[in-house]
């Protein structure tokens, strides 16, 4: 007949059901997953350092973007390689309308343009002053079949925006959506250019025309491996001492 002492069950019990490795190791890992995270964590932040690029066209106001014509601005050689777009900005300083007639300034993100730098296309052949056609010519195909359009078709085209001004100068700012970002990245991984398509439909003086991007480093997965393979070691280190823990536990009261 085998005895057990009440005292010494209750005591097993007890020690069974707070044990974590009769748990999912999962579990047992769980404060060195966190201690995992907050490491990765810090080796992202010591490599993270913001760097910030701008251009400018050439004239840098776009010739005080005539209403007779459509703009392209192509930007080249702009490599992402190892950094991430966190934040894009279009900025015209000191922008206003020539008169106070009703206008509208199109802009488009492309994935590319014709032609480097700044070209444009006469979009008002009549010369009318003041202009009464408002057409956004980058979405209205009027011309695009125009052996000098600006940008072949098939090619990857984001509208923007569509602000008007007054006779009163504004810094203007547009931000991209961190979809437009997205949009940005991918233009840029394809031929490592972007340009922007502008359609003053009116004459907007202006005192220049800027592109800002923040970068941020993307940390390599090769240079967080020790790290995580310390986290790993040390946590298969405390599961075996946990384990060797319990089963002393059992020996000595099954002794
Ligand atoms: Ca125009
Ligand atoms: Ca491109
Ligand atoms: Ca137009
Ligand atoms: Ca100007």
């Amino acid at each position: 007949m085998v005895f057990i002492n009440p005292t010494r069950y209750m005591k097993y019990r007890s020690l069974i059901a707070n044990k974590p490795f009769f748990t999912s190791s999962a579990r047992l890992l769980r404060p060195f997953l966190g201690a995992a995270a907050s490491l990765v964590f810090a080796a992202a932040s010591a490599q993270a350092s913001v760097t910030t690029l701008s251009f400018q066209p050439n004239p840098a106001d776009m010739g005080d973007l005539d209403h007779h014509l459509a703009y392209t601005w192509r930007i080249d050689n702009v490599s992402l390689t190892g950094f991430s777009i966190t934040s894009a900005t279009l900025s015209i300083t000191n922008i206003s309308n020539w008169d106070t007639n009703p206008n509208v300034l199109h802009l488009h993100l492309l994935d590319t343009a014709v032609n480097a730098g700044i070209a444009t296309f006469v979009d008002d052949p009549t010369g009318s002053v003041p202009l009464a056609d408002l057409t956004d010519d980058f979405v209205s195909t009027r011309y695009h079949s125009d052996p000098n359009w600006l940008v072949k078709s098939g090619t990857g085209d984001t509208f923007l925006a569509n602000p008007s001004f007054t006779t009163t100068g504004v810094n203007y700012t547009l931000n991209l959506t961190p979809t437009q970002l997205q949009t940005l990245t991918s233009y840029i991984a394809n031929g490592n250019d972007i340009a922007f398509g502008l359609d003053p439909d009116c004459h907007f003086y202006n005192d220049g025309i800027k592109f800002t991007m923040t970068l941020t480093p993307v940390p390599e997965m090769s240079a967080l491996l020790p790290i995580v393979g310390l986290i790993a070691a040390v946590g298969s280190t405390h599961l075996l001492r946990r384990r060797r823990a319990a089963q002393l536990a059992l020996v000595r009261w099954e002794d």
